[in-house]
């Protein structure tokens, strides 16, 4: 286990980030990868693989698979996993209140080949509820945290999340959002830095931080998973829900990362 660290604390609540270098095991990043290696480069937007959903957030992000937990095998091993799981509950968990927990409300294996990018988006200025950072009466109330796990190194030209540290806690809308070409390309937005990666690192935000994805230059591919952990109340964003094949079959720690409140439906006659 990781559990957060007074170090961790300072620099998260400072910068809204954190990288954790070696964060999968060797063994965990290559079945990661082999999954990565079948997914259908040309499923049409739209169209379901195992479970999951293609549905990339712009035409430029590139292959985005969400709801990937349904794949099942490694996907599943990112839930609770022992790098993040305690950093995660830490400021996101609603840790010492009556709705203690977690749940996580996307997950997304991303493939970026070149050209690819996504665009900034976030930050504090008027940020939602949903992705708001806060911290008071010594406890962390985050709304939602993101973990990307790098599953290929990603450098200079790879794509490289872009995010601008501090950002989370802006009150102003950054004066120059928009004046970085069509598509809202992060690249030279001023004040935003790559966050570099090898294979196997994990980066850990808050999503009201201003973050997007560079440009990928290079060729090849980048991959990352995406898990985005929130408030145990919480619901998915796009309506997915979990299938029962997969909740039967998890650990009950992850099911109920997955499935925080369970199901209580009325019984007898509805109308009596
Ligand atoms: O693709 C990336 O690096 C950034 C992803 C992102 O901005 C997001 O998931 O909200």
């Amino acid at each position: 286990m990781r559990p957060a660290q007074i170090t961790d604390d300072f620099f998260f609540d400072l910068n809204g980030y954190l990288v954790l270098q070696g964060a999968l095991e060797p063994d965990l990043l290559a079945r990661l990868n082999s999954a990565f290696d079948v997914f259908p480069r040309d499923l049409p937007r739209g169209a379901w693989f195992h479970g999951a959903q293609r549905r990339d957030y712009t035409a430029e992000t590139g292959l985005e698979l969400h709801h990937c937990l349904e794949l099942g095998g490694p996907f599943e091993e990112l839930i609770d996993h022992p790098s993040w799981i305690d950093l995660v509950r830490h400021y996101c968990g609603e840790e010492q209140s009556y709705v203690e927990g977690l749940f996580i409300d996307e997950c997304i294996a991303s493939v970026r080949a070149s050209g690819g990018h996504h665009p900034v988006h976030s930050g504090g200025y008027r940020g939602a509820l949903r992705g708001r950072f806060d911290y008071r009466h010594g406890v962390f109330r985050c709304g939602q945290v993101n973990i990307i796990c790098a599953l290929t190194d990603i450098g200079p030209g790879d794509g490289a999340t872009m995010v601008i540290p501090g950002s989370h806690k802006s009150n102003f809308e950054h004066p120059l959002k928009g004046n970085y070409g069509a598509g809202e390309r992060m690249d030279h937005l001023p004040g935003a830095v790559p966050v570099h990666l090898q294979a196997g690192d994990a980066v850990l935000f808050v999503d009201g931080l201003m973050h997007g994805g560079s440009s990928r230059t290079n060729p090849g591919e980048r991959r990352v998973t995406i898990y985005r952990y929130g408030v145990s109340w919480g619901a998915t964003r796009f309506g997915y829900r979990y299938s029962e094949a997969l909740l039967n079959r998890l650990t009950p720690a992850r099911r109920r990362i997955l499935e925080p409140i369970p199901p209580l439906l009325p019984t007898g006659d509805p109308t009596g």
